[in-house]
């Protein structure tokens, strides 16, 4: 596919965003981003892990192409919908799990925040809020820092975007 992210772990390689996530949550469960296999909120967590790649980002593809959607055949509805899911799920918030803070966050949130950067949706309400919420985090910080010092390593340039007021974005 030759797209990013891909990781390199010893003998594993595992690429796509949900797997390279769910691998790194397993593979440290001290950093509490993961949920063990018989915790009895796996099952929400395995659902939100995979709804970004399934769902969130095919909706917002069609969005953005303009593509002619159809919510019975395509798995992932619309983008309206996927909206409504997210926002029913953070009612228990402040994060999808309700107080936990997961890796399904980090991708549902990170995603979220291209949605708002690419002006799709209303930079208002609860789910840019929780992208706003999400970019508070110190890990978050953390994890800007390292990419911010490896981009400048390799010479790339930085995804500094924030949900609004964004200085950069991705494609
Ligand atoms: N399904 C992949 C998609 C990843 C993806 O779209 N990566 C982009 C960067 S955000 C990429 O590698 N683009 C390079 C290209 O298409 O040439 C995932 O979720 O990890």
């Amino acid at each position: 596919m030759s797209k990013l992210p891909a990781l390199e772990d010893g003998s594993v390689r595992v690429a796509e965003s949900g797997a390279v996530l769910l691998y790194l949550a397993d593979r440290y469960p001290e950093s509490g981003l993961g949920v063990p296999l018989h915790d009895p909120v796996r099952d929400r967590f395995l659902q939100w892990m995979f709804f970004t790649g399934s769902c969130l980002e095919p909706a917002m593809a069609e969005r953005v192409t303009g593509a002619q959607g159809n919510t019975v055949s395509f798995g992932w509805g619309d983008l309206g919908g996927v909206e409504h899911a997210i926002e029913s799920a953070l009612e228990e918030g402040p994060w999808l799990l309700g107080d936990q803070f997961t890796a399904a966050d980090i991708l549902a949130a990170s995603t979220l925040q291209i949605v708002f950067i690419a002006k799709l949706i209303e930079p208002q309400g609860v789910l840019f809020d929780y992208v706003e919420r999400s970019l508070a985090r110190e890990g978050h910080e953390r994890a800007s820092a390292i990419d911010h010092r490896e981009a400048e390593r390799v010479a790339l340039k930085p995804h500094v975007g924030v949900a609004h007021g964004a200085e950069e974005s991705r494609p």
